[in-house]
């Protein structure tokens, strides 16, 4: 930002903006007013709740914080405060209908574009009003990607239509790459529009450790299900034990048999599991189960982020596997371009130095470590929104899914949810630590 000029930062926010609208729009416009306020799953809040409660945050974050205007609708603030009412609840509450939500996020939007003509973007505050306006772009974004999930989960004819993602590239690759020890630069202090959880920058050390060079695929986790992985105890954790027996699982979410075939649900697509896509829509335990049965482990979320950013040639941190550039179509699986993962091995021009590919798009992947602040970590611009969820009960997860957009994926990007969570786009890639004699 500090290189940027005012009028380009100013073009640059309001290009983001209208983006992101757009998507959310087309996320909306896809079914009619009955699909939009059904409940989908209990999981999920209706659509049109996700519509308002963007609008609201863009309200209370910038026409009233930022702008210092009067309130649009404050009756309504209580209504999509996402702490008052647990997502189950929402379609009882009297939420706005489908073409006042649209009115409402409409009426909003005007403002801030007025807004975003008149105050001073950088340098005023301690958090800028530059990041105030990025931080909205990239909420609207996380509830996209929400949304997307809603989708997923809605019984019907398919809404949403896509070109499929590129074929894997037909070099052999390895099945791991190793990463050698030794410190790297965790975290960031200068990504503009990198939120209070992935700062500040600090060094870490990290001891040699082997990445599997993909995500692991519907064909390897379809072994761990022929093998009896999810009835022997012995692969999952007292927690993953219990989750399992509690819930019956006996397979990924979406996925159903067919006589001896496995299939699976798509946005209103029926189709084989296809056996060289990455495995998605696991749990944390499924796949910490899986990982244990292959004689593997999990990453940690520290060598996660070593293998995705760090260049030994230079000894920095990249921001991201393939460099410094922002990420276009040719580096990974991001932006709902495609409505499902990438076959493992594609996207070479994404590859990490370590020779990882897809760490970024594709699925989410799940890591060894709960969300835990960083060292010097400070709040900003609210406690709720990373602070209030730190601690043991949320696994960080990292690297964007097809469905996450480029304004909110980054390498430093942590995302997290419960171990227990399957309706979202991830899967997962395993770790392993190196005996001495591999270290050499
Ligand atoms: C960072 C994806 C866990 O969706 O719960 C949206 C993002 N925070 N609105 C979520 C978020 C407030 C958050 N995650
Ligand atoms: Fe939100």
């Amino acid at each position: 930002w500090a290189v940027q000029g005012d009028d380009a930062l100013r073009a640059h926010v309001a290009e983001e903006l209208s983006r992101t609208r757009q998507r959310s729009a087309q996320l909306t416009d896809a079914v009619d007013d009955e699909d939009l306020e059904r409940q989908h799953s209990p999981l999920m809040s209706p659509l049109v709740w996700d519509l308002a409660h963007i609008g609201s945050q863009e309200e209370l974050w910038l026409v009233r914080d930022v702008g210092g205007r009067e309130a649009v609708r404050p009756d309504i603030d209580d209504l999509y405060d996402a702490f008052q009412h647990p997502r189950s609840d929402r379609p009882q509450l009297p939420l706005l209908g489908p073409t006042e939500a649209r009115e409402y996020v409409g009426t909003v939007r005007t403002k801030v574009f007025d807004l975003l003509d008149g105050v001073p973007l950088q340098g005023r505050r301690l958090v800028d009003n530059a990041f105030a306006f990025g931080m909205i772009v990239q909420h609207e974004q996380q509830h996209d990607e929400t949304m997307l999930a809603t989708h997923q989960l809605r019984r019907g004819e398919p809404a949403l239509h896509a070109e499929p993602p590129p074929p894997a590239d037909d070099r052999a690759l390895p099945a791991e790459i190793v990463v050698p020890a030794g410190p790297f630069t965790m975290g960031t202090s200068t990504e503009p529009w990198a939120l209070d959880n992935e700062r500040p920058a600090h060094d870490v050390r990290v001891e040699a450790f082997a990445l599997d060079t993909t995500p692991v695929t519907n064909g390897q986790f379809q072994r761990f299900i022929d093998a009896g992985g999810y009835r022997q105890q012995q692969w999952w954790s007292p927690d993953g034990w219990a989750f399992v027996q509690r819930a019956e699982l006996e397979a990924p979410r979406f996925w159903f048999r067919d006589g001896d075939r496995w299939m699976r649900r798509r946005f209103g697509h029926v189709e084989p599991v296809p056996a060289n896509e990455p495995v998605m829509h696991v749990s944390y335990h499924e796949a910490a189960a899986f990982s244990a049965w292959a004689g593997k482990r999990l990453p940690t979320e520290r060598e996660w982020e070593k293998a995705a950013r760090f260049d030994p040639s230079s000894g920095r941190s990249r921001r991201y596997p393939w460099g410094d550039d922002d990420p276009g179509p040719d580096h990974a699986n991001l932006g709902q371009r495609h409505l499902r993962p990438a076959p493992a091995g594609a996207y070479p021009h994404g590859e990490a130095p370590c020779g990882a590919r897809q760490l970024i798009g594709d699925v989410w992947e799940w890591t060894s470590s709960d969300f835990r602040p960083y060292p010097g970590f400070t709040a900003f611009p609210y406690r709720e929104y990373s602070e209030v969820f730190f601690g043991p009960d949320h696994q960080v997860l990292r690297g964007g899914s097809f469905g996450t957009d480029r304004a909110a994926c980054r390498g430093t990007f942590r995302n997290w949810d419960y171990p227990i969570r399957r309706q979202i786009f991830t899967g997962f890639r395993c770790a392993r630590s190196l005996s001495r004699d591999e270290i050499g």
